[in-house]
């Protein structure tokens, strides 16, 4: 099987180019496809070999062992390549780039399956869908995805605090830890627009998804008091915490329980969901639209679900998977970061980050640039 993608056309990347704007006028999703799916795009696809896996996520966020599995039992090659937010997905898929397996978090989910960029998936060629529906009814029918009809389930997360205890001792419990005079000068947050206005806003009791001017004011005067303390954004807060430039940093807490299998003394670290409120998310597969191998990323949607693949993935990643049969490897993974444990209860309390309309959206669009510009 050739590895070949074909590159976007000419005309892809030109009108690629005007996305932005003409994405507004295609229901406000954001996303112009080069060409307009029809009904034979988005079907269902049946599970079988139709080339190699061309496999698009966060860097380190499958075990490296499971894609040898997958390699090998398929013949096929995993071609990856790795982005590092929702913004920098979205930016390749609408520069006409291709891929068989993305991994969107709830709200981008909903984005690509409303603007009609995603492949149908059919539970039914997937050997082991049931170990997700039929267990983790919440996923059965998510806000997101209704009947979950593009999407399958990967991890679920919160966002908290992380930090080392050696070097600023014990917290309150508070996002306010942030502010903590001893962190001063090596402080991270997530370099997310939704994660850090969304820190603000529990902190303020606003909704998490807030759009409305007033709202975004109190929230970049907030983080305005932190600016002058923080080292910088960054989403590798593993890594930050683990070589000492950060000594607390906002985190999903999956990437914490990962840290700790790398940590020489995990009892260095911790790992707080502060009580204001955790935002809350979860990441699933999706295959978009214009993948050119769907039979393939259906066959690793399945290997994924296989439950010596979940145990594997979920103790390399540090991230629950919503697989029956699973629970036990979190909780014991998790035994020093009990905060990690993401429950039906939290999804349900609903903390995820919403789809505003396209004024809301730019305006949280314009509250991060102040923001980050300090
Ligand atoms: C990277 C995983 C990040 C996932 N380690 C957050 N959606």
């Amino acid at each position: 099987m050739s590895p070949e993608v074909p590159p976007p056309t000419r005309r892809a990347l030109l009108r690629a180019g005007a996305g932005g704007l003409l994405g507004a006028a295609v229901g406000g999703c954001g996303f112009m496809p080069a060409k307009t799916p029809d009904d034979k795009d988005l079907a269902p696809v049946r599970a079988r070999v139709d080339g190699d896996l061309v496999y698009f996520n966060w860097a380190d966020y499958v075990d490296p062992s499971v894609f040898k599995g997958f390699e090998k039992e398929y013949g096929v090659k995993v071609i990856q390549s790795n982005f590092d937010s929702m913004e920098g997905m979205a930016a390749k898929l609408n520069a006409g780039n291709r891929y068989d397996i993305i991994f969107p978090s709830a709200k981008w989910a909903q984005r690509l399956a409303r603007g009609g960029r995603l492949r149908r998936i059919d539970p039914t060629q997937l050997t082991h869908a049931e170990d997700v529906f039929g267990t983790y009814s919440y996923f059965a029918d998510p806000w997101y995805d209704p009947g979950s009809a593009h999407t399958v389930p990967f991890t679920a997360y919160k966002t908290g605090i992380g930090w080392r205890r050696d070097r600023i001792g014990e917290l309150s419990g508070s996002w306010k830890d942030l502010w903590n005079d001893r962190a001063a000068g090596k402080v991270f947050l997530l370099d997310d627009r939704d994660e850090v206005l969304g820190m603000g806003a529990v902190q303020l009791g606003l909704d998490v998804s807030t759009g409305d001017a007033g709202d975004l004011d109190r929230i970049t005067d907030l983080l305005g008091t932190l600016r002058p303390r923080l080292r910088g954004f960054s989403s590798d807060s593993y890594n930050n915490l683990l070589n000492g430039n950060a000594v607390i940093t906002q985190a999903w807490s999956g990437d914490m329980a990962a840290m700790l299998n790398q940590a020489e003394d995990p009892s260095v670290f911790g790992f707080q969901a502060p009580k204001e409120g955790t935002p809350i998310n979860s990441d699933c597969y999706a295959i978009p639209w214009n993948a050119p191998h769907p039979g393939t990323a259906m066959l690793f949607i399945d290997y994924m679900l296989r439950p010596e693949n979940v145990k594997k993935n979920i103790e390399y990643i540090g991230y629950p998977m919503p697989v029956a049969g699973s629970e036990k490897v979190y909780a014991a993974l998790v035994e020093p970061f009990p905060e990690c444990l993401v429950t039906e209860a939290d999804l349900k309390a609903d903390l995820f980050f919403r789809n505003g309309g396209r004024a809301a959206e730019d305006a949280r669009d314009t509250a991060w640039t102040h923001v980050k510009a300090g």
